[in-house]
């Protein structure tokens, strides 16, 4: 007991000095650095929507506006309406045009918005669950990482099911071309 009382008191004394200085003095450089990165890798998300569903109907897409605080990759995503979720890209293959997944992640250079849109990059939902009608809303989670480091980053979305070329979707697009 003469041993281990001087030893745990030095353990709380330690704990106590870290907790209370940690916010006001206690530099703790690398702590401080991991979450701040962590924090400021949040991605802006704008006009995301999922495209209505009607029975029977085995996929869909989401669409959305992303801007990375620093370059970053989408690098998947996933919902529980979907079987399968993939982030594409679309190809001019002769007169058609194919999708395809995009091999290593969706590129997003630092501060630029990269646009998901239909006819582009969008994120495919396969094997659907269920129909989705407008109006209802689909949780979605996207995973980021930063180059070069793979460390997954998440972010979960609650999109809007609207059809395509709702007066929001029309708004969206008119807007971009008109600036
Ligand atoms: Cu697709």
């Amino acid at each position: 007991m003469k041993v281990k009382t001087p030893l745990l008191w030095m353990a709380l004394s330690a704990m106590l000095a870290g907790f209370g200085g940690a916010r006001a003095q206690t530099p703790a450089p690398h702590a401080f650095a991991a979450s701040a990165s962590a924090a400021n890798a949040a991605v802006q998300v704008q006009d995301a929507w999922v495209r209505t569903a009607v029975a029977g109907q085995s996929g869909t897409g989401a669409f959305m506006t992303l801007t990375a605080p620093v370059d970053m990759r989408l690098t998947g995503a996933s919902t529980p309406v979907a079987g399968v979720t993939e982030v594409h890209e679309m190809l001019h293959e002769g007169d058609t045009m194919k999708m395809r997944a995009v091999q290593g992640g969706l590129a997003l250079p630092a501060g630029r918005p990269v646009e998901l849109k239909p006819g582009g990059y969008h994120i495919m939902l396969m094997d659907l669950k269920a129909p989705l009608p407008a109006g209802g809303t689909v949780p979605l989670e996207l995973s980021f990482v930063i180059p070069p480091s793979d460390v997954p980053h998440t972010q979960i979305l609650h999109l809007p099911v609207r059809a395509a070329g709702s007066n929001t979707a029309n708004a969206t697009h008119m807007h971009m071309h008109t600036q």
